[in-house]
């Protein structure tokens, strides 16, 4: 395949979002559908009387593209009358590349959401709590940020963030559980859940890939965070257990 020649995408959004697509094996879905037009290009040059008929074979955009896993996109709506565990709203799932983007580009960017809310995308199955069975015995790489860097890296951080999950980006990708943006007053913050606050080879490696597809820069230190030490120390500042 060359990959030096670029293959259309249907949407016009895609496009203009395909440099953000940091995760490489999200890059190779859309990469096979360029497969099968390297290989009619191919036959075509061995053949230059079906050239017209093979260029003709129209891609089929109906094929949608399945993701390795399904995932939750759940919603914090911050409203002090109710209870912590009754804002949160799970809003839907989805499996495909198509699904995702179909979600993505209808929803309110993090940066949009009201002070006090939160998005958080995990896989199907996981409620983004710290009690869930796959949390409790885990952890999160916190990210966090300046309230005057909302308008600018937000955003940006979160749908690459989201990349790298559904993309499947870590080498211990089911160590990963999910990822929460928060929108706060006092600062912004975004964490990526792991499933084991224990497991040192995987979060690390997890760390430092998750450091390297947001291109920070090696003194911007991120912080590994137990949640039970997050539950311990509610309100106040948690302890890191591991930083990159
Ligand atoms: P928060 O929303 O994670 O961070 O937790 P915030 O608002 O920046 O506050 P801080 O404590 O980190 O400074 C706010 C509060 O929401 C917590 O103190 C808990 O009361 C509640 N909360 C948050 N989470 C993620 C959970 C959870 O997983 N389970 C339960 N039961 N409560 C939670």
């Amino acid at each position: 395949i060359d990959y030096s020649i670029k293959h259309p995408l249907q949407n016009c959004c895609l496009l203009s979002n395909s440099d953000r697509f940091t995760s490489y094996r999200l890059e190779i879905i859309f990469l096979l559908q360029a497969a099968s037009m390297s290989s009619n290009i191919t036959e075509v040059e061995n053949d230059k009387q079906d050239k017209q008929d093979q260029i003709d074979i129209p891609i089929d955009y109906s094929i949608k593209h399945p993701l390795q896993n399904c995932w939750t996109l759940w919603y914090y709506e911050n409203d002090r009358s109710n209870s912590w565990l009754d804002n949160l709203k799970e809003i839907t799932s989805f499996q495909t590349v198509e699904d995702f983007w179909s979600l993505y580009n209808h929803i309110k960017l993090a940066s949009e959401l009201r002070q006090g809310c939160d998005y958080s995308l995990f896989k199907k199955g996981v409620k983004p709590m710290w009690e869930d069975d796959a949390n409790r015995r885990g952890g999160r790489w916190l990210i966090s940020l300046d309230r005057k860097n909302r308008s600018n890296d937000l955003d940006r951080f979160w749908l690459d963030i989201i990349l790298c999950l559904i993309g499947e980006a870590f080498e211990n990708s089911n160590e990963v559980c999910g990822a929460t943006v928060n929108l706060r007053p006092k600062g912004d913050k975004i964490g990526l859940w792991t499933a084991d606050a224990t497991n040192s080879t995987a979060l690390l490696e997890i760390g430092r890939k998750l450091k390297e597809r947001l291109g920070l820069p090696p003194k911007f230190m991120i912080g590994y965070q137990s949640h039970k030490d997050t539950m311990a120390k509610s309100g106040s500042v948690t302890q890191n257990s591991y930083t990159v």
